[in-house]
């Protein structure tokens, strides 16, 4: 499957087009809307949440509730539109540090900033979400379900050695989706502070992959392998600075002996492995293990106290653009991170299975577990 949005953070709507997704899929929009809702929560999260309820309109891909194969179409309305249709506003000139502001204006040679900030904001994660949710419902029906939890935000976090130990109730159930509720308070009077200060958090989050066959995305090309892919889906999403796969930026100080994950074989439990470093990919493959990924927010540019800057046109020192914006958004990365995982798993089980029916890919799937189970 792939994927296009388009739309302005303050434009009548974004949107977006899926084409190459299965037919025969059931789509509950009330699921499309609820991982919409996931995207908007989270404390620290600015003024534009309490404005927008985002929801999904289907346009065209899905007749009575299923997918037909057919390119899918769907828009998710802007309520804050009716307050940008009628705004005039001088051109923007002071660049935020850190956004796409400086560079757009030049690139694109516009005549304000504001050109520039409408696409790059955030908010087309909206849509980016929207096409998850239509992966997730798909790996759903293959048994393949993806979660997600803050590791940290700011200087406050989850130890190295935490384990999440399927407690994803407990990540549901906090405002900023730490599994811990100590940690969690620490980390809700940082993002207080920030506030207070007048600036903004980042931070690290993971993201999981459960019941993923083994053997989906290749060693055998350098454009095919799974992780390379998830690297790639997940740089895409704003902000984040960096993407590690298992242990990733850990396993250049283990030894082979401590980083490998060794191979068992029972007979009623089939191959299995003690550890997960490795985070379900070698070589660029699934390796039927979770697959997990960790990523780093970098702190939201626009901050209420403002950064140095330069007016581009008069090179005048200025204070960068303030605008209403979010003091901490790493709750909600993590949910795109889910959406983006779920896209790029999806596009490798399509290409292992076949692209164009459910029950077909089903049939096909097991097909291969089969022989799998029985080597
Ligand atoms: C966001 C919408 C935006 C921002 C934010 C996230 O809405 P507005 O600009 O109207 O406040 O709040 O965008 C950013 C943090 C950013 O840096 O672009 C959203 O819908 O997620």
């Amino acid at each position: 499957m792939r994927f296009l949005t388009s739309g302005r953070s303050h434009g009548k709507a974004l949107v977006g087009i899926i084409d190459n997704y299965p037919s025969g899929i059931k789509i509950d929009i009330s699921i499309i809307n609820k991982e919409l809702g996931r995207r908007q929560k989270g404390y620290g999260r600015g003024g534009r949440m309490d404005i927008e309820k985002d929801k999904i309109d289907i346009i065209a891909g899905v007749n009575n509730d299923i997918s037909t194969g057919s390119p899918i179409s769907f828009i998710i309305e802007n309520k804050d539109w009716k307050n940008w249709k009628y705004r005039k506003e001088e051109p923007i000139l002071n660049p935020r540090p850190g956004h796409a502001d400086f560079t757009g204006f030049i690139k694109y040679r516009l005549e304000s900033i504001r050109d520039v900030i409408e696409r790059s904001s955030a908010r087309e994660t909206a849509a980016r979400t929207t096409i998850g949710a239509f992966a997730k419902i798909f790996l759903s029906a293959l048994g393949i379900k993806i979660y997600s939890y803050v590791k940290s935000i700011g200087n406050i976090g989850l130890g190295n050695d935490f384990k999440i130990n399927n407690n994803y109730n407990l990540v549901e159930n906090s405002d900023i989706r730490v599994p811990d509720p100590y940690i969690e308070t620490k980390i809700i009077e940082e993002i207080k502070k920030a506030k207070e200060e007048g600036t903004t958090l980042g931070g690290s989050f993971k993201v999981i992959a459960k019941g993923v066959p083994p053997g989906i995305g290749s060693y055998a090309q350098w454009d095919r392998k799974l992780d390379s892919k998830i690297a790639e889906a997940f740089m895409s999403i704003p902000a984040i600075k960096a993407v590690e796969i298992g242990e990733g930026f850990n396993s250049g100080k283990m030894k082979g002996a401590e980083f490998h994950d060794e191979i068992f074989y029972e007979k009623n439990k089939g191959f299995y492995r003690k550890t997960n470093n490795a985070g379900g990919i070698e070589a660029g493959m699934s390796n039927g293990q979770d697959i997990i990924i960790g990523a780093t927010m970098k702190p939201i540019p626009t901050t209420r106290k403002g950064l140095k800057t330069v007016n581009i046109l008069s090179k005048e020192k200025e204070v960068s653009l303030k605008e209403r914006s979010d003091i901490c958004a790493v709750p909600s990365a993590s949910i795109i991170g889910e959406a983006v995982l779920a896209i790029v798993i999806a596009n490798f089980i399509q290409e292992k299975f076949g692209n164009d029916n459910l029950v077909e890919i089903q049939e096909n799937m097991e097909n291969y577990l089969k022989y799998y189970r029985n080597i």
